[in-house]
């Protein structure tokens, strides 16, 4: 059993268009052995993969380096394919598969929401079943083409204490703010290029983890 709140604290986002130095099961392993406490797998963008039998491959190797280190294994939006090799949930946004309908796939597992906006938060409240929100993008990213504006830390924190789920917040979170984001509420922190950029990945998994 997967407690939702310990899971989110460094969770680590990325596929192959992330990767600027080795390859992404090198950083994954890496980022693994430094602590991270969940990993989505996320196949989208310029760069990425796009044919389906080398992303069910990488996945499954992925899923197999997550195993090795019992850290959850979710994949962002490919429902069929996380049902498909058996990932412990799925990640999806406001625009992909109906949440309702993707709540009734994964029963019993895990599945997380991207939220941008104090409606998202009050209309996943209204749905039981999900098991966390993500919620940003904070801070302007470099990860996301198509990322809506920022929202800065005052908001996450409004939408945090509206939210009644575990919140993971997300986008442009670094070394340098990772503190400050986690003293909104929020129980995690989620991050693709704090981590794949890293000088150092084990210094910023333990940077990036909530300070007692
Ligand atoms: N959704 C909102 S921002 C973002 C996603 C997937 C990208 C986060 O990447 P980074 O590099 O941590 O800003
Ligand atoms: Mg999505």
């Amino acid at each position: 059993m997967t407690k939702i709140e310990e899971m989110l604290a460094v969770y680590f986002i990325a596929g192959t268009q992330d990767i600027v130095q080795g390859n992404l099961f090198s950083v994954l392993e890496e980022a693994l052995q430094a602590g991270i406490t969940c990993f989505q797998y996320r196949e989208k963008g310029a760069g990425s993969l796009t044919e389906p039998s080398e992303i069910e491959e990488t996945a499954r190797k992925c899923q197999e380096l997550c195993r090795a280190y019992k850290v959850p294994f979710l994949i962002n939006d490919e429902v069929e394919l996380a049902l498909k090799i058996g990932a412990d949930g799925v990640h999806v946004g406001q625009s992909d598969q109906a949440i309702e309908e993707v709540l009734r796939l994964f029963d019993g597992k895990i599945v997380g929401l991207s939220c941008e906006t104090a409606a998202h938060v009050e209309k996943a409240n209204q749905l039981p079943g999900i098991s966390y929100y993500g919620i940003g993008p904070v801070f302007g990213t470099v990860s996301k083409a198509d990322a809506v504006q920022p929202i800065g830390v005052e908001k996450l924190a409004d939408y945090a204490r509206l939210a009644q789920k575990p919140v993971v917040a997300i986008g442009g979170i670094s070394l340098e703010n990772g503190q400050e984001v986690l003293a909104t509420g929020v129980q995690g922190v989620s991050v693709i290029s704090a981590i794949t950029r890293a000088e150092s990945i084990e210094e910023a998994v333990e940077g990036l983890k909530k300070r007692k």
